[in-house]
């Protein structure tokens, strides 16, 4: 099986997305700004309208007809999403809206019950602000303190000292899996062996991950992982905490209300089972069961086939983007470490005029910070432009990519560098 996808299957999987099909600014659009949301299959969009047009109910509720149909298939995401991360159960896969909220969960179930003065939450100068600032603010509740894994020069994580930065203080190892900005692989499974060595917890940010390479969370040996549908074709406001059993189980709900709760008396309440414990209130029904059907879609086309695609078009815009002599190119250059996005800037031209500039292109690419604020200020820069890539797009995107940089540069008289002027 060739494992890379052929341009007729890549054709194909296009005609699966109806948005690709449209012209911006009169330009055929290039979306290269997945790593912000993806766009969503027809098999998305169409669940999202079955649900509303045929069975539109509340779940674990109603006794009828369309509300018995509606959790049925509510349940029957669960098992997808559980089936997509290799989740030893269902049961273990909490519904939230996103990475996002579930990183708040475990910060305000977990943490705060469970850290005290002087603990140690260990991250990374590569995290989004949603697996730091919930840290920040469990700090400021608990007295526990942050420290960070550094960086080496070409993105990576500094881990040589790793087992002296996990110490008999630290709780909780928050990582990214893959940064948005660096698109750094880290190593998981060598970050949570060193973490449970030490008695440490590990929860892991899926966000950028899970919609391109084969996730199974017991392989990583994380405690918990968390992930959002947005980015993996599913519909927005749809994610997933999973977390061990044990861990979960043990945990106070993050959120009082309807459907969370067993029995409740006048004076107190009895917490329903796992997962429902987690899922306050009429849940995101349509979102989740539009997410079970985004984790079935691409599993059909296969997570190492949509790796490898990403792989290949990453490695020719890398190469590309090398033809501009004063290109700076953040991250790993090695591909095996590199997931599908590229954050650069391009000689003194402002990061959000090049963004403006491509759109007119029909380009769409992200500029700003990204929501990694500490990492920039740590690269000394304020803002990064950045190309993201998915199943859909393809090289000779790419080259119109950079075939509108080209011109950017000489909209925007950028100065000629040295190399260009030959010395
Ligand atoms: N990054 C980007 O353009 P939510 O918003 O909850 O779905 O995901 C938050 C999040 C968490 N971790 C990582 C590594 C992320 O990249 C993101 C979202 C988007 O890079 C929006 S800022």
């Amino acid at each position: 099986m060739n494992p890379i996808l052929d341009a007729i299957e890549v054709d194909e999987i296009r005609d699966d997305f109806p948005i690709l099909q449209q012209k911006v600014h009169g330009k055929p659009l290039i979306y290269f700004d997945n790593a912000a949301t993806s766009q969503k299959p027809r098999a998305v969009i169409e669940a999202l309208n079955d649900f509303y047009v045929h069975y539109n109910a509340n779940v674990h509720r109603g006794i009828h007809a369309l509300a018995e149909r509606a959790t049925k298939e509510y349940e029957r995401a669960r098992e997808r999403c559980a089936r997509f991360i290799n989740a030893e159960s269902p049961e273990s896969v909490i519904f939230t809206r996103g990475t996002t909220e579930s990183i708040n969960l475990v910060a305000y179930s977990w943490a705060r019950n469970n850290l005290k003065k002087g603990d140690e939450i260990l991250i990374t100068w590569m995290e989004h602000h949603s697996n730091t600032v919930p840290w920040y603010q469990v700090c400021e509740h608990t007295g526990a303190v942050i420290k960070r894994i550094g960086l080496n020069p070409d993105g990576t994580l500094k881990l040589d000292d790793l087992d002296k930065l996990i110490t008999d203080r630290t709780k909780l190892v928050a990582v990214t899996q893959v940064s948005n900005v660096l698109g750094t692989i880290n190593p998981i499974r060598l970050i949570a062996d060193a973490a449970h060595r030490k008695g440490a917890l590990i929860l892991v940010d899926g966000a950028q991950s899970v919609p391109h390479m084969a996730v199974d969370v017991q392989a990583l040996g994380c405690d918990f992982f968390a992930f959002s549908g947005h980015k993996m074709c599913g519909p927005t406001a749809s994610g997933v905490l999973w977390g061990k059993r044990n861990l979960l189980e043990a945990m106070p709900p993050f959120l009082g209300g309807g459907e969370m709760i067993r029995e409740v008396w006048p004076d107190h309440a009895v917490y329903n089972d796992l997962p429902y414990k987690f899922e306050a209130g009429t849940p995101n029904i349509a979102e989740s069961i539009g997410l079970g059907v985004a984790a079935d879609y691409l599993t059909r086309i296969g997570l190492d086939r949509i790796r490898e695609h990403e792989k290949e078009i990453t490695r020719y815009a890398l190469a590309r983007l090398e033809e501009f002599s004063d290109i700076v190119v953040y991250g790993p250059r090695d591909i095996e470490q590199r997931a599908g996005l590229v954050a650069f800037t391009v000689g003194d031209i402002h990061p959000h005029d090049l963004a403006t500039f491509l759109d007119q292109e029909g380009v769409a690419i992200r500029a700003g910070h990204h929501c990694t604020m500490p990492l920039h200020k740590k690269l000394g820069i304020t803002a990064t432009a950045r190309a993201s890539f998915y199943l859909y797009n393809t090289q000779d995107e790419v080259d119109v990519f950079i075939e509108a940089l080209r011109k950017a540069k000489k909209f925007f008289g950028a100065c000629p560098t040295g190399r260009e002027l030959g010395y």
